[in-house]
């Protein structure tokens, strides 16, 4: 049975790939998964079909036999699960891989959300200028604390895992701010997310489709 996700129609970010569809096509190249995309516009995402998918009327989906699932953390790991090569066989390294999945998800990626909030949605407050800072020392913090954990190393624990694919995702959300670039052992980790074939293969997709 054929796996179908869904994506923007066309991404606001006009290719960059950061959008939440590129991690679930991420781990499909990296499991060797064919998919197929359904594509769906901000109206389509809050009509009843897609609502019947999504709750929150968002993207991604990823539908499958039957199976239909929302969230890229729990389709990430629903994929990492059922193929090769996105975590340990070993117990306890593949739980220490989940356990950094979940800290890419609710702890790192949280106030890189919180800055895109400030600038996009709350800009025009008379309070943004002052809230701007805050909200980017605290992801510095994370970020410090993250560089300290990774130091020298490849991965961020032995081999390459679904917890480094949604690490390397969530930090990518940060370039744009520049504040990536101020940690380079961060910078170039994600930069060998980004040189993986996987990684390439699932850019390569998303731009055809969100390229201006
Ligand atoms: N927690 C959910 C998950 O991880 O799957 C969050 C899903 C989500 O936020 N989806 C966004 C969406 O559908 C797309 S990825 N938004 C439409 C809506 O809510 O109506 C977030 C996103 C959007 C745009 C950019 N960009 O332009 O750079 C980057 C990321």
């Amino acid at each position: 049975m054929s796996i179908v996700i869904s994506a923007f129609e066309k991404s606001p970010d006009g290719g960059m790939g950061l959008a939440r569809d590129t991690r679930v096509r991420w781990a499909l190249e990296e499991a060797a998964q064919p998919y197929d995309v359904r594509y769906v516009s901000f109206q389509a995402m809050k009509e009843p079909e897609h609502l019947s998918a999504h709750p929150f009327g968002q993207i991604p989906t990823y539908e499958e036999d039957g199976l239909c699932l929302f969230e890229s953390g729990a389709i990430v790991f629903h994929i990492a699960q059922r193929h090769q090569g996105l975590l340990p066989k070993d117990e306890k390294a593949r739980a220490r891989a989940i356990t950094w999945m979940f800290a890419a998800l609710s702890t790192v990626e949280p106030p890189i959300l919180d800055l895109a909030i400030a600038k996009f949605q709350e800009g025009d407050k008379p309070w943004a200028a002052e809230r701007l800072p805050l909200v980017m020392e605290r992801i510095r913090a994370k970020f410090r604390q993250l560089a300290a954990r990774l130091g020298d190393s490849e991965w961020l624990d032995g081999d390459f895992s679904a917890g480094d694919l949604l690490m390397v995702s969530v930090l990518l959300r940060a370039r744009p701010s520049g504040i990536l670039a101020e940690f380079p052992t961060l910078d170039a980790y994600v930069a060998r997310g980004e040189a993986r074939p996987a990684y390439r293969r699932a850019f390569a997709a998303q731009l055809a489709v969100n390229a201006a």
